[in-house]
């Protein structure tokens, strides 16, 4: 034998699977009609100092689950069972959305477009970014839903709430900020904050000023995750976004910003788990992952896991 052994070799996974999960392609989304729908937003507004860092992060962490293409029927224990426990409840992949770099504005406008028609078919949309500048469309586009009021958990190791960097209100410095723009946002939870990020002081105050509910990451490990969980109302519409540095860099190291004293993995699948208990999770971004400084594939995998165990979440919302 003159390769490394695999496991999708050892499970019989179809090695040229592309899809998240092998799962079944939508590549129109007029016809989607799976009750929630995955799809790539490899940028939306860079900062010209670094570009779309994360522009192959979706393509990243699909490879990352090619192994469990024939298993995502097998007893999941981190979902209590089969990760989609009925086939009428399995997510679809839509793919990517094309992405011009120096076209910020047709970027958002394929985000917004993409979320509000996934939203029009009655699916939640698991948007996989691109760097942090991607949610703003997508929660842009929540607002086309009259009346609705919405919730974000946020989980990132940084506030966001810059009002601009190199000129650029949009960027992924700003995301939290612009959400508190938007009249359909109600309420904004952050968890995981820590070390130093982007954020001046009073960037920080203004958030409090705005309402803000913050559980920074070491609140979150001494006081456990009922401390973020607490602060969502019941019957919650809820919006998580998560960044993948939230998580600790020594399970993600595929990120431009490690900060040492990050969430575990179980952490985050209990704040989206208890998420879901105190409300309806309407849509999720999972954003930041930067293949280009990850270490042996570990942090792919840890961070698709964390999408997978939010796609069996949802699907048993959905049942
Ligand atoms: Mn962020």
């Amino acid at each position: 034998m003159n390769q490394k052994a695999d496991l999708g070799a050892l499970f019989g996974a179809a090695a040229d699977t592309l899809t998240f999960l092998g799962l079944e392609e939508c590549r129109d989304l007029t016809e989607l009609a799976a009750p929630i729908a995955l799809i790539g937003a490899p940028c939306a507004t860079p900062y010209r100092s670094v570009g779309a860092y994360c522009r192959n992060a979706p393509d990243a962490l699909r490879r990352a689950t090619a192994a469990f293409t024939a298993n995502v029927d097998r007893h999941d224990f981190d979902n209590g069972g089969k990760v989609f426990p009925e086939p009428r409840l399995r997510a679809v992949d839509c793919g990517n959305l094309p992405y011009d770099e120096k076209d910020g504005a047709a970027n958002r406008a394929a985000i917004a477009a993409a979320v509000k028609m996934i939203r029009a078919r009655g699916a939640v949309p698991i948007v996989l970014g691109g760097d942090d500048s991607i949610p703003i469309p997508m929660l842009e586009a929540l607002g086309a839903e009259e009346g609705a009021r919405y919730t974000i958990l946020q989980i990132d190791a940084h506030i966001d709430w810059r009002e601009v960097h190199m000129d650029e209100r949009l960027g992924l410095s700003s995301t939290m900020r612009r959400a508190s723009e938007m009249p359909h946002i109600e309420r904004i939870i952050q968890v995981g904050a820590r070390g130093i990020g982007s954020a001046a002081t009073s960037d920080y105050e203004d958030a409090l000023a705005w309402g803000v509910k913050f559980v920074p990451a070491h609140d979150l490990h001494r006081q456990g995750v009922e401390a973020a969980l607490d602060l969502i109302p019941e019957g919650s519409r809820i919006v998580i976004c998560i960044d993948a540095d939230a998580l600790d860099p020594a399970l993600v190291p595929g990120v431009i910003g490690r900060a040492p004293g990050g969430l575990t993995y179980y952490q985050l699948v209990d704040l989206i788990k208890g998420a879901a208990r105190r409300g309806r999770i309407e849509a999720m971004d999972f954003v930041e992952f930067m293949p280009e400084r990850d270490v042996d594939g570990i942090g792919a995998l840890t961070f698709a896991r964390a999408i997978t165990t939010a796609l069996g979440v949802i699907a048993r919302q959905r049942a």
